[in-house]
C-alpha cells in the first residue's frame, strides 16, 4: 500500500456530515449523496477511531439564502467575517433533516461532532469555524487522543469534507481524503479550487482500494 501505509491506532477516520438533508430527496441534496455510505461502511472496519459530524444549524442560520430578503439559495453575500455563499435552509437543529442517514452504521464511533450551531457565523471544517479563526475542539480532542492522521470521507467533498481536511493540515495533522467515499455540490468551481488547495496545503488524495491493499 504505497499511497497511505499501513492504519495505525494513530488513524482515524472522519465521516462528514452524512446527513439526510446532503441525501437524495433532502433540503441540499448532493448529487449521488448517498452512494458514499457503501464506500463508508467498506473502510470504516480498517479504522480503531471513527469520527463523525453534523451540520447543525439553528432556525434563521446567517448561512440560509431565507434569512436575508430577496437573496437566492447559491447566490454569495459578504458577511462581518467574510463572504458566505447562501443555501437552502438545511440540517436545522432537531429535524429529520439533520439526522444521520439512517442507512449509516457506525456504532463503533467515538465522537459526534455538531458544527454550524452559531446563528452568526457558518462552520463548514470540523476544526474551525469559518472565520477561520474560532476552534470546534476537534483539533483538541484528536491530539489528546494521541490521533495524528485523519481520513476523511462523506458529504461535501468540496465544502465540509475539503474546509476539514484543509485545517486538519493548518491545525498540524497529516489529512487524506478518500475522494470515492465522498460527492461534491460542484458550484462555481468549487471542485477544482478545493482540488488546487488540497495541492497547496498537502492533502493527500485516495481512493478507498488504497486503504482495503
Ligand atoms: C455543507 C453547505 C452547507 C457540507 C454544509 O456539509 O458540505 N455544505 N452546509
Ligand atoms: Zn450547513
Amino acid at each position: 500500500m504505497e499511497a497511505t501505509g499501513r492504519i495505525t491506532s494513530r488513524d482515524a477516520l472522519i465521516v462528514v456530515d452524512v446527513q439526510n438533508d446532503f441525501c437524495p430527496g433532502g433540503a441540499l441534496a448532493v448529487p449521488d449523496g448517498d452512494a458514499v455510505i457503501a464506500v463508508i461502511h467498506r473502510i470504516a472496519p480498517r479504522f480503531e477511531h471513527v469520527l463523525l459530524t453534523q451540520d447543525w444549524h439553528p432556525p434563521g442560520h446567517c448561512s440560509f439564502a431565507s434569512s436575508y430578503p430577496g437573496k437566492k439559495p447559491f447566490e454569495v453575500v459578504t458577511l462581518a467575517g467574510g463572504e458566505q455563499r447562501l443555501w437552502p435552509d438545511h440540517c436545522v437543529q432537531g429535524t429529520r433533516g439533520a439526522e444521520l442517514h439512517p442507512d449509516l452504521r457506525l456504532d463503533r464511533a467515538e465522537l459526534i461532532l455538531r458544527k454550524g450551531f452559531r446563528k452568526e457565523i457558518d462552520s463548514y471544517s470540523a476544526f474551525f469555524e469559518n472565520d477561520h479563526a474560532t476552534p470546534t475542539g476537534l483539533a483538541g480532542y484528536c491530539r489528546e487522543r494521541g490521533l495524528g492522521r485523519m481520513f476523511f470521507a462523506g458529504l461535501a467533498f468540496d465544502f465540509c469534507v475539503g474546509f476539514s481536511a484543509v485545517d486538519a493540515r493548518k491545525a498540524g495533522f497529516e489529512a487524506v481524503v478518500v475522494r470515492d467515499a465522498c460527492r461534491a455540490i460542484d458550484v462555481e468551481g468549487s471542485v477544482e479550487r478545493m482540488e488546487a488547495e488540497f495541492a497547496a496545503r498537502e492533502v493527500r488524495v485516495v481512493t478507498s482500494a488504497d486503504l482495503l491493499l
